[in-house]
């Protein structure tokens, strides 16, 4: 990989934020985008703009391909056998509450069970505790070891003849651990669950193929993979897909309508009510030949190197602590300084211009798992370099200084 030329295409990383050069560290939260994805945009609305699925002029039917050719990259990235097992969204938000809403609530009844981990993103456990309540099924949770990992062994505990969903997140978006997703589906499936994969964190970083996880739903965001805001998918197995109702109803999702009933079209249409979000769709196709240009395996592996190389700088400090795993970790690291607000260190890193996040990152339960109220967290991706952790070692450092001066 080579990272200056990387580095070069991403025109927002060269810029002075107060005075130094911006390093940015805070991808897990949205990454930033290279100049093609933001040409493809920028062409599209130039050149092919109209809307998709309808009209018979020649911007409509280059709109409808640009939008289904995205749909089609999606499927291949993703390796889901059929574009049609892709449904655009707005994220993973979206999609998460789109399975707990329509498939979650038509298969659940009391004394049916809902099994998720104490790890998610609120947008994987909120959905699950509203389809629980409006179901009557029980949520369970999974519980964690010491490190934050979950064992099999508990897998096989939580997950009963009773349970109808399994919810796992793939890379947990605060501890920075990877998630066994394949064993927890194999689990799910002898038992006779559905596996629902929250991909946020692994769709930008990994290659990921769901006909060899063989899950049945699996969510992600476009814009934390170098694509626009707004846009993100599901995938889904077609017979499930088939078999679900949609949530919003309206335009572009009817096959036939009458005064007092109507029907639904195809998959993936019948999910997809509405104007879709076209531009963006084309923007997640451009970032999708971006990422697959320089390989996912080189920004694992590059990502992966970043990792511990900061967590060996980090764990180095006297008064941090870091939360998650020490091995299978990948490229983000949430931490505390003893004795300072997240929010502090944060405010004090980015008057150096480097960007991370502190707060609670959607995870309320595993911030009271884990004893605190609040984290910073640095995140890296392909654009990172050694040099950004070492601005931000040298950036702690100081933090560390300065506030133990003013507290001292
Ligand atoms: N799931 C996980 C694991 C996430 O990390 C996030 C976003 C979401 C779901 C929701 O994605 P959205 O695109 O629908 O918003 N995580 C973060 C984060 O860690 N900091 O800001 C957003």
């Amino acid at each position: 990989m080579n990272i200056n030329a990387i580095r070069e295409q991403f025109p927002i990383l060269h810029q002075e934020i107060n005075g130094h050069p911006l390093v940015y560290l805070d991808s897990a939260a949205s990454s930033q985008k290279p100049r093609s994805v933001i040409d493809a945009v920028n062409r599209y609305y130039e050149l092919d703009n109209a809307n998709v699925h309808r009209g018979v002029h020649t911007l409509g039917s280059r709109a409808t391909d640009a939008y289904e050719g995205a749909r089609e990259k999606v499927a291949a990235f993703l390796n889901a056998g059929a574009p049609e097992q892709i449904i655009f969204t707005r994220g993973t938000t979206t999609a998460l509450n789109l399975v707990a809403s329509s498939y979650a609530r038509s298969v659940c009844k009391e004394g049916d069970e809902i099994v998720i981990t104490p790890m998610e993103h609120h947008s994987n456990l909120i959905p699950w505790q509203q389809a629980a309540k409006a179901t009557g099924a029980t949520l369970k949770y999974i519980p964690l070891q010491p490190d934050g990992t979950i064992s099999l062994e508990d897998v096989e505990k939580t997950i009963t003849p009773n349970t109808k969903v399994v919810s796992v997140t793939y890379v947990s978006n605060v501890l920075g651990l990877i998630n066994p997703i394949k064993e927890i589906t194999e689990i799910a499936h002898r038992n006779g669950a559905v596996m629902v994969v929250d991909g946020a964190q692994s769709t930008p970083h990994m290659k990921v193929d769901v006909q060899a996880l063989d899950v049945d739903f699996y969510a992600f965001s476009g814009h934390k993979m170098c694509g626009p805001t707004g846009i993100g998918a599901l995938y889904g197995k077609k017979a499930l897909l088939n078999k679900m109702e949609p949530i919003e109803f309206g335009g572009e999702m009817i096959d036939f309508v009458d005064l007092y009933e109507s029907t639904w079209k195809e998959i993936p249409y019948r999910f997809e009510g509405g104007t879709p979000i076209i531009a963006g769709a084309v923007g997640l196709g451009a970032a999708i030949d971006f990422l697959q240009e320089i390989g996912l395996d080189e920004i694992d592996q590059h990502e992966k190197r970043l990792a511990a190389y900061a967590y060996e700088k980090l764990s180095a400090m006297d008064d941090i602590t870091i939360y998650g795993p020490k091995q299978n970790r990948v490229g983000l690291i949430t931490f505390n300084l003893d004795d300072v607000h997240p929010h502090d260190v944060a405010t004090v890193l980015d008057s150096k211009g480097i960007a991370i996040r502190a707060g609670h990152h959607c995870c309320q339960p595993l911030m009271r798992w884990l004893n605190v109220s609040a984290t910073a967290r640095a995140s890296f991706y392909l654009y990172n370099t050694e040099d950004d952790i070492d601005r931000l070692a040298d950036a702690l450092l100081q933090t560390k200084e300065f506030f133990g001066h003013a507290i001292g």
